[in-house]
């Protein structure tokens, strides 16, 4: 009996010993793991985000466990007790970090959150941090082709003008109830009578001759960052042989087009071509940018109604008024002049255009387009410091919808 006593004993701690050891086993892990991926918004200059803090908190118990990510933007969580989970991570970039990744040199903030993640033991979960932030940059003019062309017989052409614009930012921009007008003011000595614009000394403040507006209720017309739009004085084939086969561009396929109707029908509406708004017109036939260098301001006003009409100076009560748009409105500007003995006719406040360009001549088919500064992923970042003088080329021929 003692003795089998003592074999069931042996047996017993053996057969206990193995059902210990197999439950460990059993048992397994009793934590998770997650990887987490942490992403630049796209159009960015890099795809993943290397050296930031990301935080898990667990909802259950409020304990928080934080991981820096690898240069290949990755962070490893392991030994993560079961239950919810939230991840963030944000990201500050200054000016020349922005600058580097977008193209655009202004600080900026991006976070991301990714919320309800379940962990449950020996789990290995992925959970990828999409970074965002509002976008960088905006709209500005890409080009403008306000010289016009010679015609065979060596007559001038100006119908051919456009005004190209491009999303410089990094996100989709919505278009809906962008405005765009020309300034009032001669742009130099054209006759000997001439006067710089009486609202010089009026730095905070543009005055506008006529003003036409893309329309849409919000978000009709989204512009994708590296995109662009043509506005046509008229959306037709230029180089047509009834109109002037010398001139450089065919407008035909034009985004907008500024049909200015009239009971005469001098304007003709492009059926191809959708007509922006004519919010204020104290043009002629067309709306006809001046070829001898035109001050070109895009805004958005919340309610254009309520802006000032200022009388015409000399000329109250045979001209139409002028619209007073304050500068901070102001979305981006483009100044060209005469010449480049024309400054002291400067029209546009220097905080929002401190220079100008100027073309050789009239109708010499001559272009100005904003340089290109770097280019992100594909995407040209334009040249933006506020100073026509220093953002924009002088071309031989129009570019319109290209950089070629
Ligand atoms: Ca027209
Ligand atoms: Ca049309």
């Amino acid at each position: 009996m003692k003795s089998f006593n003592f074999k069931t004993r042996i047996v017993c701690f053996l057969l206990a010993s193995l059902w210990f050891a197999s439950c460990e086993k059993d048992d397994g892990p009793r934590d998770g793991s997650v990887t987490v991926e942490v992403r630049y918004p796209e159009n960015y200059g890099e795809e993943y985000a290397g050296s930031v803090e990301v935080k898990a908190l667990n909802s259950l118990n409020q304990e928080e466990s934080i991981r820096t990510t690898s240069a290949a933007g990755i962070a490893e969580f392991e030994k993560l007790t079961p239950g919810n989970y939230t991840f963030s991570t944000g990201v500050s970039l200054n000016e020349s970090e922005a600058e580097e990744l977008t193209g655009i040199g202004d600080a900026i903030q991006l976070s991301a959150l990714e919320m309800n993640v379940q962990v449950a033991a020996g789990n290995e979960v992925v959970v990828t941090l999409l970074l965002a932030g509002s976008p960088v940059g905006g709209l500005v003019i890409k080009e403008i082709y306000y010289t016009g062309s010679k015609t065979a017989s060596g007559g001038n052409y100006f119908s051919d003008q456009f005004i190209e614009i491009y999303n410089n930012s990094t996100g989709i921009i919505y278009l809906d109830s962008l405005c765009i007008a020309d300034v009032y003011g001669v742009s130099g000595l054209i006759n000997s009578n001439n006067v710089p614009t009486e609202f010089q000394d009026d730095q905070d403040a543009v005055y506008v001759n006529s003003v036409w507006r893309i329309p849409g209720s919000g978000e009709d017309h989204p512009l994708a960052p590296g995109e662009s739009i043509i506005i046509a004085q008229d959306g037709v084939d230029h180089t047509a042989e009834e109109l002037n086969p010398l001139s450089p561009v065919d407008l035909s396929g034009a985004d907008w087009e500024t049909f200015n109707e009239r009971a005469d029908n001098r304007d003709a509406d492009a059926p191809e071509v959708p007509n922006l708004e004519r919010l204020y017109f104290t043009g002629g036939f067309d709306w006809l940018i001046t070829v001898f260098g035109p001050g070109i301001v895009l805004f958005k006003a919340n309610d254009f109604d309520k802006l000032e009409r200022i009388p015409y100076p000399g000329y109250e009560d045979v001209l139409d008024p002028r619209i007073k748009i304050p500068a901070d409105f102001v979305l981006d500007a483009f100044e060209a002049l005469k010449d480049g003995n024309s400054g002291t006719f400067k029209r546009i406040p220097v905080a929002l255009d401190a220079g100008f360009v100027y073309a050789d001549d009239t109708y010499s088919s001559q272009s100005f387009r904003r340089k290109v500064a770097k280019t992100i992923q594909g995407r040209e970042v334009l040249e933006d410091t506020n100073n026509s003088s220093e953002d924009f080329n002088k071309l031989d021929s129009p570019t319109p919808g290209s950089f070629e």
